[in-house]
């Protein structure tokens, strides 16, 4: 029997639930997820194994208008990522269906010359009978080769949408073990995970201000991590937010990204964050790249 494989690129404007939809395709988590847009900041790799099949994943950066240079960095990454695949996978939400950076996805999309499935997404949200006309319309707009409803958070629909996928996979070859879902490093997942729970807890530009390195990760006992992260923030007034009255919000985050990390490495985890003022990072290209953007 032949096998079959494909680099899928998910793209989409900015929080309609690209992340998640590649968490609930593979069964496991990763990529991080939140509320707010402009939660996904790099390319983000995810393979799902199927039996004679590997579909691996490029989850992106919502693409927009960027302004600052870390915008820029990302949209930059999501079309890169379009230009590596076999195929796209487009998603709108249902309930959103000409949200202001359609237009740019789409054009994006043209200029990749690459074939592409819609997903519209959410259909969880508002009325099921708005799907239709959405459908009717999108088809007439560009030569999808599918266009599949789904919820992502629930998994409605995602059968439909790896049989589309299967159908446009090619001979090829198994391009990562059986045991791999993902390409990050051990550091890199850690900095997401704590990024996630900045996402959580904190509420205003906080958030888009900050970006997390992991300083060190040593193995103390057998089943001790010992972890430094740091987390940079771009002004003093957001370093006394993150760290809170009594040191509590930094505390909360540092919690919830610990257990997170111990379940997805199985080991018990100590983990130490600071908080470091880097004016303007964001919009600063030699700080952008050297925190891994
Ligand atoms: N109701 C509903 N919410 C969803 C669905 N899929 C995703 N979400 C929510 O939408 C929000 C954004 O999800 P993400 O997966 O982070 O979206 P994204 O497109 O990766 O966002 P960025 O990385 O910021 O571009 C989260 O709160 C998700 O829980 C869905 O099918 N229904
Ligand atoms: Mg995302």
């Amino acid at each position: 029997m032949t096998f079959l494989s494909g680099f899928i690129a998910i793209i989409g404007p900015p929080n309609v639930g690209k992340s998640t939809l590649l968490n609930r395709l593979l069964g496991k988590k990763v990529a991080i997820v939140s509320r707010k847009p402009q939660t996904t900041r790099n390319r983000i790799l995810g393979v799902l194994h199927g039996e004679g099949f590997q579909m691996i994943f490029l989850d992106t950066p919502g693409i927009h208008k960027a302004r600052t240079s870390l915008h820029k960095s990302m949209v930059s990454s999501a079309i890169s990522a379009l230009k590596e695949v076999d195929i796209a996978v487009v998603i709108i939400e249902k309930h959103r269906p000409h949200a202001p950076e359609i237009p740019l996805v789409l054009k994006n999309l043209k200029q990749a010359e690459k074939p592409a499935v819609l997903v519209i997404n959410k259909i969880d949200l508002g009325p099921r009978e708005h799907l239709l006309p959405i459908i009717d319309e999108y088809r007439k707009i560009s030569p999808f080769e599918a266009i599949v409803p789904v919820c992502a958070l629930t998994g409605e629909g995602l059968d439909s949408l790896q049989d589309v996928l299967k159908r446009n996979l090619k001979t090829g070859p198994m391009f990562f073990p059986q045991d791999i879902s993902t390409d990050q490093t051990e550091s890199f997942l850690m900095a997401e995970i704590v990024r996630e729970k900045i996402y959580q807890h904190t509420g205003d530009e906080i958030p888009y201000s900050s970006a997390v390195t992991i300083e060190s990760i040593n193995e103390k006992a057998k089943d001790l991590l010992v972890v430094s992260g740091l987390i940079h923030v771009e002004s003093n007034s957001q370093k006394g937010i993150l760290i809170g009255q009594k040191g509590k919000m930094i505390k909360a985050i540092g919690q919830s990204a610990r257990m997170e990390i111990e379940n997805l490495f199985g080991m018990r985890v100590y983990l130490e964050l600071n908080v470091r003022v880097e004016k303007n990072w964001s919009r600063n290209p030699r700080a952008l790249r050297r925190l891994g953007y």
